[in-house]
């Protein structure tokens, strides 16, 4: 079902012109009252005057996760503080966590950003959402919440954790659908075997998966052990947290909310704007964005666009299922690797289950070494030593062939690899520069 076809079904051209309108718009007030983006436009020589059509976004400057942190916490707020309704904030690896301030106009578009996303699963007033994501200053178990409020569903407001509580309430209220990381749909599924649960006999229907990683053959196990469609959904807390895209039906890509989120694709090394099709870093701007509005934002997140037909009748723009993020791209002993590409391949070799951690270190001749552990099937572990040894030599030959790089794998038995109730954690570079 297509939530709101008016916007979602729009015509491309009138898109278009919605889109430069909202954009001129943005620019025009951030140059004014944001001193932030005054002064970077200035130093780039570009004013508001210059945006004469879409393809002008080009002209300005991009904004970056650096810029953020040194603005922290209200150095880009285009609104008077009285004016913010909420907040969210991420922490990344520096520990100095990025804002979003949101005045109740910008809450309202995230309601209807994750209310078009959760009826690209199918998602009706009549369905019933076990919502597993984090609440607090996460976006996701808020962004899911407002979603299904708009979309009239039942919501269960679980948050993260506590297992078998989730499985549970799943079974006692039939949940239909479950939103969550899918390392924790994952997780849910192998407690609930466990115990005895047989979460395909219970009424779930489809699941909202995202805010990490993922690969095809992950929701191929997850569809599997659940018996239900998994969509995958896309967002950042920069650009308002999950909502910024979707898949519907068709499973082929993600859907942008375009016409709150411009996307480009841009080459991370020149910040030259790249055609559809071409793979490269993913930059937005929110269009409508009132509290702490974002210019060409740098996600770091590597993917590319389509602008095909779908046959869902949406015509917004599609992103493909992300490949990695810029920071998380692993450069060993000179190739790029990404984590997805070690899950993608790992899924399809029989015996192990998709948990495993990739280890880098520097080895005594200075070369990059990895390590990557893999839990085996349980069944596997107890059998003879020579048949996990085939498993081992079976696995490193596939990563060579398809990464193009030796690596060296460990078997590891059931349950050894911490498993996360959030985002998992799945590299570990001890390298020192
Ligand atoms: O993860 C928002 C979200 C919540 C998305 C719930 C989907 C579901 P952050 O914590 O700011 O926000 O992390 C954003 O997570 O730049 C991507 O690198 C990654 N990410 C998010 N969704 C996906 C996905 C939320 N579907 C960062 N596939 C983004 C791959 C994803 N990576």
């Amino acid at each position: 079902m297509i939530f709101n076809p008016e916007y979602e079904a729009m015509d491309s051209q009138v898109r278009e012109k919605l889109q430069f309108a909202r954009l001129k718009n943005l620019v025009e007030k951030v140059y004014q009252d944001v001193p932030f983006y005054k002064k970077k436009m200035d130093e780039a020589g570009v004013s508001p005057k210059d945006i004469t059509c879409l393809a002008d976004i080009a002209k300005l400057p991009f904004t970056t996760k650096d810029d953020l942190r040194e603005t922290f916490p209200y150095g880009l707020l285009a609104c008077p503080q009285a004016e913010i309704e909420e907040i969210h904030m991420s922490s990344g690896t520096t520990g100095v966590p990025v804002v979003d301030a949101y005045t109740r106009k910008d809450v309202e578009v995230w309601e209807e950003a994750m209310a078009r996303t959760l009826a690209g699963a199918g998602a009706t007033r009549n369905d019933t959402v076990q919502n597993c994501y984090g609440y607090g200053l996460f976006t996701g178990g808020l962004g899911v919440h407002y979603g299904a409020k708009r979309l009239g569903a039942n919501i269960i407001p679980m948050s993260s954790g506590n297992t078998q509580k989730q499985l549970m309430v799943m079974k006692a209220f039939g949940s239909t659908i479950l939103t969550c990381t899918p390392s924790y749909a994952l997780y849910m599924a192998e407690e609930a075997a466990e115990s005895g649960i047989d979460v395909k006999a219970m009424k779930l229907r489809a699941g909202c998966f995202g805010a990490e990683p993922w690969s095809e053959n992950m929701r191929k196990e997850i569809e599997a052990k659940y018996g239900i469609d998994a969509y995958d959904i896309y967002g950042l807390t920069e650009i308002t947290g999950p909502g910024v895209a979707f898949e519907c039906e068709a499973k082929d890509g993600l859907h942008i909310n375009e016409d709150f989120f411009y996307p480009e694709i841009i080459d991370p090394v020149t910040g030259k704007v790249l055609p559809d099709g071409e793979k490269g870093e993913l930059v937005f701007t929110t269009l409508v964005k009132e509290g702490t509005p974002l210019i060409r934002y740098r996600t770091r997140d590597v993917t590319f666009l389509r602008r095909e037909r779908c046959s869902c009748g949406r015509t917004t723009v599609k992103m493909n299922r992300l490949f990695g993020r810029t920071d998380d791209m692993l450069i060993i002993r000179g190739v790029n690797v990404f984590p997805s590409q070690i899950e993608h391949a790992l899924i399809e070799i029989e015996g192990t289950d998709p948990h495993y951690l990739i280890i880098v270190d520097r080895g005594p001749s200075h070369l990059d070494e990895v390590e990557l552990q893999v839990e085996v099937k349980k069944d596997l572990f107890g059998d003879e030593t020579k048949n996990l040894e085939a498993l081992r030599n079976k696995i490193e030959g596939v990563m060579k062939s398809k990464l193009g790089i030796a690596l060296r794998v460990k078997l590891v038995e059931p349950k050894t690899i911490e498993r996360s109730i959030g985002k998992a954690k799945r590299v570990i570079d001890r390298r020192t520069i």
